[in-house]
């Protein structure tokens, strides 16, 4: 199946393809994954081997400004700067654009605003495509159901598709090929006091990108078939600290699926290690700061930088040890625009 098969199922019963009106404009959080994805079953599709759950990161995001554009291309801006169509994300979101151009002399501009920290690892990938196709369904009109949105934003980055709302959100991988039941879920429980602290300890380019990574370890890696299990153990327990308010046990079950994830990929070959010296230092802190009694715990995705997990009660803890950290409040702006 191809991401064109799956744009005319999902758009098969709207009679006007073309777009509704010049201009539409739509917000999305970037997030953070307590359970992460880590490794695919269909490429093409960006279809998951396993689910995964993520707590959004509130007003850290990407703002879309979508309108139609009268030239004989795509213009896209990425924080006021134009991208290349030759770059990696240039390419991935063209290829994303051509799924929705419906006739060739359409075209689009498309300004992609991010204030996400430089370098803090946080791919604009998940919140700059999910913000795109929040904002396509305005420009055409659709009307899309918030699950098939979902859908669509995967096509672009996998992550994207639980980028759509603010909060927790599970992303279900689905069993079927087409992947109509892989989307995410808006998770209503709320936990106000959580907060998330961006650890930037480097801005290096990272040694490979997250999807080629985590190809060569679904292929290469013989721990990757713990990897399964593990995720639905954590979901559950995860699913079981936000029931009961136990920070300890989300604090835990987030940092030790990260490590796990990063186990799965220093035992791929050749060898994939997002870790730099820095980076353990700052863990070792923080295993240190815990063992003296703070309850801090921190997750780590494809680059050398952690986010820290702790509570409101300990800010100023953590913020005399981590004095440069940004730290958001995801629940913030829960019940607005974003879903
Ligand atoms: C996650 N990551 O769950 C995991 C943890 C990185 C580490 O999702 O190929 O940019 O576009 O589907 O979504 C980053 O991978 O990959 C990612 P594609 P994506 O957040």
């Amino acid at each position: 199946m191809r991401k064109s098969d799956v744009i005319s199922a999902i758009l098969a019963e709207r009679k006007n393809l073309l777009p509704r009106h010049e201009f539409s404009k739509a917000y999305a959080p970037s997030n953070i994954a307590l359970c992460k994805y880590w490794g695919k079953r269909d490429q093409e599709l960006n279809l998951p081997i396993t689910s995964s759950f993520s707590i959004s990161l509130g007003n850290k995001g990407a703002t879309t400004e979508l309108s139609l554009c009268s030239g004989a291309n795509d213009e896209a801006y990425l924080n006021d700067h134009q991208i290349d169509w030759i770059s990696p994300f240039g390419k991935r979101l063209l290829a994303f654009l051509d799924l929705f151009r419906v006739k060739p002399e359409l075209h689009f501009k498309v300004k992609i605003h991010t204030n996400i920290p430089i370098g803090a690892g946080l791919a604009s990938s998940a919140c700059g495509f999910a913000s795109l196709t929040r904002a396509l369904n305005l420009l055409f009109g659709w009307e899309l159901k918030e699950h098939e949105l979902s859908i669509l934003a995967r096509l672009g980055s996998g992550s994207a598709s639980r980028s759509l709302w603010h909060g927790f959100v599970e992303w279900h991988a689905g069993l079927k090929s087409d992947g109509m039941d892989s989307y995410g879920e808006f998770i209503p429980d709320e936990w106000p006091e959580l907060r998330i602290g961006l650890l930037i300890l480097n801005e290096r380019e990272k040694p490979i990108n997250s999807r080629d990574a985590m190809q060569r370890t679904v292929t290469t890696s013989a721990l990757y078939s713990a990897w399964p299990t593990k995720v639905s153990r954590d979901l559950s327990a995860l699913k079981q600290a936000i029931n009961l308010k136990d920070f300890l046990l989300l604090g835990k079950t987030a940092e030790s699926n990260a490590m796990t994830m990063h186990a799965t990929m220093l035992s791929a070959w050749p060898t994939i290690c997002y870790f730099l010296p820095e980076t353990i230092t700052a863990m070792n802190k923080i295993w240190t700061l815990r063992h003296e009694g703070l309850s801090l715990f921190f997750t780590q995705d494809a680059g050398p930088n952690l986010k820290l997990i702790f509570l409101e009660k300990d800010i100023s803890s953590v913020q005399a040890q981590f004095p440069d950290m940004e730290i958001v409040s995801p629940f913030e702006l829960l019940g607005q625009a974003a879903g």
